[in-house]
């Protein structure tokens, strides 16, 4: 045996020590989350067993009520955070408003936002599905966290991460050095290092799209996706299909194998001009890892990163993945892509 076992607390401690100056409040948290992380593991592996076991919403056989899988992920996440002192505050995709920590505990110096589980309609079939998260410093000056800690622009984020409970469950982050994954391994509940430095490969593979939308998308959105169905042995073309309708899981495999993902705008439906993703649940988190790996991530005119939230719940059109692929989307976008094309 040579290589060395690296679990995430040694990966975690390792990097707080490039800090001299941490407290360890930070490394903490994170640690906080991969365990919160392995909890919802356990029960996301037991879900095919929920009709055994007692309907989710109906009442077990041992006469208690059986929670959904994402109220329970929620909760847990909550309930492993909110006494710490690590947080001023919490955001979640599930809750209206930001969730403050109790009176009775002491206010720490981060906001947590997370999107609980991810992709929550594949459940039932069996698909993989994710926890997405995202860290802020507290700006805010008053004694406990407020909406202003979370509206900040993505590129200030201190950590960004998903969990994807997949084949494996894997839990990949990255606190601005490097993008780091790790495999759980179920026999000891310990995440170990797997897939140290990922880098999104330089050609990318894949387009990861809705196109049960094409005829909702503008002009620019549909040429695009032509483009890269179009057949052209000098660029590569076609690119190949997957689309997988579960974010974290489309996000991984492209960032593992290269390409894009999107989630453009449609005129599917008035409400919701600017697409169906959320900016500070889905959007930002993954933009983040994305640039710490080498991609990119757009809305189709500007880098996410640098858009300033004004709403907790705004969403955003999404164009993510290997830089040259979401700098065409642009160009498509604005009609000048012939200066993007590659030759
Ligand atoms: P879901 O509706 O299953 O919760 O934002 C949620 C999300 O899944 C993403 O995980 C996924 O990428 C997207 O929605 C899928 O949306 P479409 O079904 O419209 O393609």
């Amino acid at each position: 045996m040579t290589s060395e076992i690296v679990t995430i607390e040694r990966h975690i401690l390792e990097q707080q020590r490039l800090f001299p100056k941490a407290t360890g409040e930070f490394t903490n948290l994170l640690y906080d989350i991969a365990l919160a992380a392995k909890i919802i593991s356990r029960e996301v592996n037991k879900a095919g067993l929920a009709e055994i076991l007692g309907l989710a919403g109906a009442v077990n056989v041992q006469g208690e009520q059986v929670m959904k899988l994402d109220v329970f992920a929620n909760e847990m996440l909550v309930r492993m955070n909110d006494h710490t002192g690590r947080l001023c505050a919490m955001a979640s995709e599930e809750s209206a408003d930001i969730i403050p920590i109790p009176d009775q505990f002491p206010c720490g110096r981060y906001a947590l936002i997370f999107d609980p589980l991810d992709g929550s309609s594949n459940i039932d079939m069996n698909v993989s599905i994710g926890t997405i998260f995202s860290i802020h410093r507290k700006v805010s000056r008053g004694p406990r966290g407020s909406v202003a800690d979370f509206l900040q622009a993505g590129y200030k984020q201190a950590a960004a991460g998903y969990v994807i409970y997949g084949s494996s469950t894997m839990l990949v982050y990255t606190t601005g050095q490097g993008v780091h994954g790790f495999t759980l391994d179920p026999s000891v509940g310990e995440f170990l290092l797997s897939h140290p430095n990922i880098h999104i490969p330089p050609r990318g593979k894949y387009y990861s799209v809705n196109e049960g939308n094409f005829h909702y998308w503008s002009e620019g959105v549909r040429r695009y996706v032509d483009y890269l169905k179009a057949s052209d042995r000098a660029t590569g073309r076609p690119y190949s299909g997957r689309y997988i309708g579960s974010l974290v899981a489309d996000f991984h495999r492209n960032l593992l194998a290269g390409g894009i993902f999107m989630y453009p705008a449609d005129a599917k439906d008035p409400h919701q001009p600017h697409g169906k993703l959320r900016l500070l649940y889905e959007a930002t988190p993954l933009a983040f890892l994305a640039e710490h790996a080498g991609g990119t991530a757009s809305d189709g005119r500007q880098r996410i990163l640098d858009i300033q939230p004004t709403e907790l719940h705004q969403r955003t059109p999404l164009f993510v993945g290997n830089k040259d692929l979401v700098e065409l989307a642009e160009g498509y976008l604005r009609g000048d892509q012939d200066r993007h094309e590659k030759p």
